[in-house]
């Protein structure tokens, strides 16, 4: 009797060694399939807006170029950084740039992180986590948040001269007494 129970024991620990084994194997060859690295995959370019860029607070567009190196049709979702799901197409073909709107209205100075999940029949993969800020108020000209002499300064700098730069707070073409009043309306305000 106590030989069988002995047989059982050593058998039971064979098949878990062996299932621990397979098991091991196939979450090796799942990471293979997910190497942007290896030689068949799904990949990103071209974020919109641009990484680590100013965003106009009132333009929601986000796009994505994709491909595929099988052309095979896609899938694709946006998401915010805590995950939160954006929008999705489930079709999407390779080589093809993939635009959604977030729906978004953004506050200005507020970084927003978002990225891009990807998958065919046969990959998927993980876009890297890009920003973006809502854009900084006009008479913020050098977007450090607080309306003061360093703005003015930049408007002087310029001074009667024709720009298109954000010294030109009310983008008429030129840098004159109409910037400095804009400035001056605001003149101490704190955007921290
Ligand atoms: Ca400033
Ligand atoms: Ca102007």
């Amino acid at each position: 009797m106590k030989e069988k129970m002995l047989v059982i024991i050593v058998a039971a620990l064979l098949i878990a060694i062996l299932s621990y084994s397979v098991l091991s194997q196939d979450v090796t060859c799942t990471f293979t399939a997910f190497d942007p690295n290896f030689g068949s995959s799904v990949s990103f370019s071209l974020p919109y807006p641009t990484n680590e860029s100013w965003q106009n607070t009132t333009n929601d567009t986000m796009s994505i170029h994709v491909s595929n190196e099988n052309g095979e049709t896609m899938n694709i979702s946006f998401h915010w950084a805590n995950h939160t799901r954006i929008d999705y197409n489930d079709s999407v073909s390779n080589d093809s740039t993939v635009t959604i709107h977030t729906g978004t209205t953004y506050d200005h100075y507020q970084q927003y992180n978002w990225y891009a999940n990807l998958s065919s029949v046969t990959y998927s993969n993980q876009s890297s986590i890009y920003w973006f800020k809502g854009e900084a108020y006009d008479w913020d000209i050098n977007r450090d948040q607080y309306a003061n002499q360093t703005d003015l300064d930049l408007i002087h700098a310029l001074y009667l001269q024709a720009t298109v730069s954000r010294t030109d707070i009310n983008g008429d073409g030129k840098v004159n007494y109409l910037d400095r009043s804009s400035l001056q309306h605001h003149w101490g305000e704190d955007y921290t």
